[in-house]
């Protein structure tokens, strides 16, 4: 029972589009009413009628500690107690370029911003100033926030809301975006064979996450960086959502591929509104003040988001923290497939570092086709009889999930215990 949920979404219905300020939380896919916040800890977090939900979005990835997380606090307190914004450079700032640079050896160099949708929006400036060309490389069902030119068959929210492609972009500005399909090698060769001499950049997520978790296949993220050498692209990785959550090196250290430029956002911000791109020296040189690429903000580094981002690092790159996390992960993955399989319904997870993805399909997709393949109404059924059960997933089959490191051994057993009664049920009541 949520009626406190009920009525304020009711009110702002009135006043925010929606309801909402960012439109997967409107629910509209999976139906019914959101559920309004009032706090959170660890794992867990309760809503305004007093539920206790466990968390399996995280704040959409930055909680990889768990919900206010003591050292990440104190942090924010001491920062913002010294000024919550100077519009100047701060020691911090270079603290944590600092920290990039050191885990991630692709980036050379790196700006701050305040989201991950202006770090990719920027980068592909960056990739377009540099190589002096306008076409980019999407892949369908890839998200890269909402910068117009990334808007275009994209995932998450639009793909929630079905319009992959936004109204409000000028079909000027979106001809020049190229969409591929994800993990098709043979289509990326062909591409660059016939115009790869005019594409700027191809921009991709090393591991898709907003459209539901997809995998990059053996050699597909290889063939991407042999393309864009050879023919003098910039390989854009955004890992706004991956970075530092799925490895130490975040997926390029994973999958052993070296990046011109990389984004970044969510836990580099550990819960407060930071992004940052970066890459390589001779391409970074051409942001402005050092080269002819306008990109500014003010608030970007901010000193309080900056302390959060680096205490939350440094907890993150501690050695041994991913493999519990994926630990963690993987056990949640593994109770939602024993669950499906006591129910006999066909369903399939996977995860990677503390990021995974649940389909109601027997096998994982490889691409956005076979997302479309999983049964969404299914996924809708389900969900809420998680949330019926106090576990809070993505209100959409087509978002990952995230675990933090909070995530204990009995949320995960009080996870599986209420997936295997969701489905029994939704079993049953199928006949
Ligand atoms: N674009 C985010 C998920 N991939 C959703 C952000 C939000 O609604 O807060």
């Amino acid at each position: 029972m949520r009626p406190n949920s009920e009525a304020l979404f009711e009110r702002s219905q009135k006043l925010i589009p929606g309801g909402v300020n960012s439109p997967v939380r409107a629910f509209r896919s999976v139906g019914g009413t959101p559920v309004f916040f009032e706090r959170a800890l660890g794992a867990h977090a309760w809503d305004v009628d007093g539920n206790r939900y466990i968390d399996y979005i995280g704040s959409w990835g930055p909680a990889i500690l768990g919900h206010a997380d003591p050292v990440v606090l104190a942090a924010v307190e001491r920062a913002a107690r010294n000024g919550l914004s100077f519009g100047a450079p701060t020691a911090g700032e270079l603290k944590l370029a600092e920290a990039l640079v050191a885990a991630v050896p692709s980036i050379e160099s790196v700006r701050l911003v305040s989201s991950g949708t202006e770090a990719t929006m920027s980068a592909i400036r960056v990739a377009r100033g540099f190589t002096g060309r306008s076409r980019i490389v999407k892949f369908e069902g890839c998200y890269h926030g909402h910068g117009d030119s990334l808007l275009v068959k994209a995932g998450s929210g639009a793909l929630t809301l079905g319009q992959p492609s936004s109204a409000g972009v000028p079909p000027e500005l979106a001809q020049h975006t190229l969409v591929l399909q994800y993990n098709d090698i043979e289509e990326v060769q062909r591409t660059f064979r016939e115009i790869g001499d005019t594409i700027a950049a191809v921009i991709v997520e090393p591991i898709a996450g907003n459209m539901n978790m997809v995998l990059p296949q053996p050699g597909f993220l290889q063939a991407l960086r042999e393309a864009c050498t050879r023919h003098g692209s910039v390989l854009i990785f955004d890992e706004v959502m991956t970075g530092f959550r799925v490895a130490p090196g975040s997926a390029q250290g994973l999958y052993g591929i070296v990046p011109d430029l990389s984004t970044f956002g969510k836990v580099i911000g550990g819960g407060m509104p930071l992004g940052a791109f970066g890459g390589r020296h001779d391409v970074m040189a051409f942001v402005a003040p050092t080269g002819p690429v306008y990109q500014a903000g003010t608030l970007s580094g901010n000193p309080v988001a900056v302390a959060a981002g680096l205490a939350t690092l440094e907890r993150v790159l501690e050695p041994g923290f991913h493999d519990r996390l994926s630990a963690t992960t993987r056990a949640v993955c593994d109770a939602f497939v024993a669950a499906g399989e006591a129910a006999g319904i066909a369903l399939s997870a996977q995860s990677v570092g503390g990021m995974f993805g649940l389909y109601f399909r027997a096998e994982p997709p490889k691409n956005f086709a076979e997302v479309m393949q999983c049964d969404s109404a299914r996924f809708n059924d389900f969900f809420h009889r998680m949330l019926g059960h106090g576990v809070y997933l993505a209100p959409s089959a087509y978002e990952a999930g995230f675990v933090s490191i909070t995530h204990s051994a009995e949320d995960v057993a009080a996870t599986g215990a209420a997936a295997r009664e969701a489905l029994t049920a939704m079993a049953q009541d199928r006949g």
